[in-house]
């Protein structure tokens, strides 16, 4: 009997050690957790974001959860907010769904002690400690305006084919495309509609539809998001509109390619969605191990992006990532299987 007891107390002390150290062991790669939460489920332009982030992240050898609700809503983005604060992330990334209906939730994230930004599409100042930018939404919005005016000659009725009627990022670049119309070079060309295809692929095909159906005289269509534009590009295709009714916006190149190819769009504008994400993961890293508080002028190292800055950004602060690019029928073909 003494000899089991014996076994069985060497067996426990061995059990404790082995315990401690796995937890240890865990504690050290310990990881640190950085989630990222996009608009909606299913759309390419959120897989490359979000597949940046992961990247950036696990580069530093830390852990990525990527998250996004199936509807582009508010309560969608809520739910997941809460379950990332029960599951004491470090981190949280968003894309909002709302400019300021996510606060209250990341701001209980925030007294919580985890660091949050959004990027892409911006909650306001007081839910976040910084914001990502892909690029500056005055440019965005401005030379949207000025692609139309160039297809077709300055002259006819244009309309917007948007994501959700509260996406932030959308909703800033329509009011600079408003603000462009005001020049008086634009005189003949007359913005008829707004339509929110909600970045559902479906929808946006039927408001797609509905506008050439209730505006027969449209002469082109501007969708500042990429699901809007492929749906465009499609419906246009269908009806064998090409060159009738033109097309232009914000398109991802491997969505896009067969359309610029075939001329139903010219050309249309986007940035490196991989970028946003990967300049994304080293902003919330930043945050975590305290380089950088969101505070204009804080500096910080964006891995393969060289060092960052924070800068001004009405009541909150930013971050940029660049310029928006012009992709056209000439360099197409070299960034269709990139993103
Ligand atoms: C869609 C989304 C995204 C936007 C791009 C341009 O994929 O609305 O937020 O940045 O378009």
């Amino acid at each position: 009997m003494k000899k089991y007891l014996g076994f069985l107390l060497v067996f426990l002390v061995l059990m404790t050690g082995f315990i401690s150290a796995a937890g240890q062991a865990e504690a050290e790669s310990g990881s640190k957790k950085f989630a990222i939460i996009f608009k909606n489920t299913g759309n390419p332009y959120g897989e490359k974001e979000m597949e940046g982030y992961k990247i950036a992240i696990e580069e530093a050898g830390y852990e990525a959860i990527l998250k996004a609700p199936a509807q582009p809503t508010v309560d969608g983005q809520i739910s997941i907010i809460e379950e990332l604060i029960a599951q004491r992330v470090d981190a949280i990334a968003i894309t909002g769904n709302d400019a300021d209906a996510l606060n209250t939730a990341l701001k209980r994230a925030m007294n919580q002690g985890i660091k949050v930004l959004s990027l892409d599409s911006a909650v306001s100042a007081p839910g976040r400690m910084v914001h990502i930018n892909q690029a500056d939404p005055e440019r965005i919005g401005r030379v949207q305006i000025q692609a139309a005016y160039d297809m077709i000659g300055g002259k006819g009725q244009i309309a917007v084919l948007s994501a959700t009627s509260q996406a932030t990022n959308q909703n800033t670049w329509i009011e600079w495309m408003k603000e462009e119309l005001k020049d008086s070079k634009y005189k003949d060309m007359e913005l008829v509609k707004v339509a929110y295809g909600d970045d559902l692929r479906d929808k946006s095909v039927s408001e797609m539809e509905a506008l050439l159906k209730n505006y027969p005289d449209l002469k082109c269509v501007i969708a500042p998001t990429t699901v809007g534009i492929a749906a465009a590009g499609l419906v246009i295709e269908e009806k064998g509109l090409k060159g009738q009714v033109h097309l232009t916006g914000l398109g991802l190149p491997s969505e896009m390619a067969s359309y610029i190819e075939s001329g139903i769009c010219e050309w249309m504008y986007l940035w490196n969605p991989l970028d946003v994400g990967y300049l994304s993961g080293y902003a919330a890293m930043a945050l975590v191990d305290g380089t950088i508080t969101g505070a204009v002028g804080d500096t910080f190292d964006a891995g393969k992006l060289g060092k960052k800055e924070v800068i001004a950004d009405g009541e909150g602060t930013q971050v940029m990532l660049g310029d928006p690019f012009r992709f056209d029928a000439s360099n197409i073909a070299e960034w269709k299987t990139v993103y």
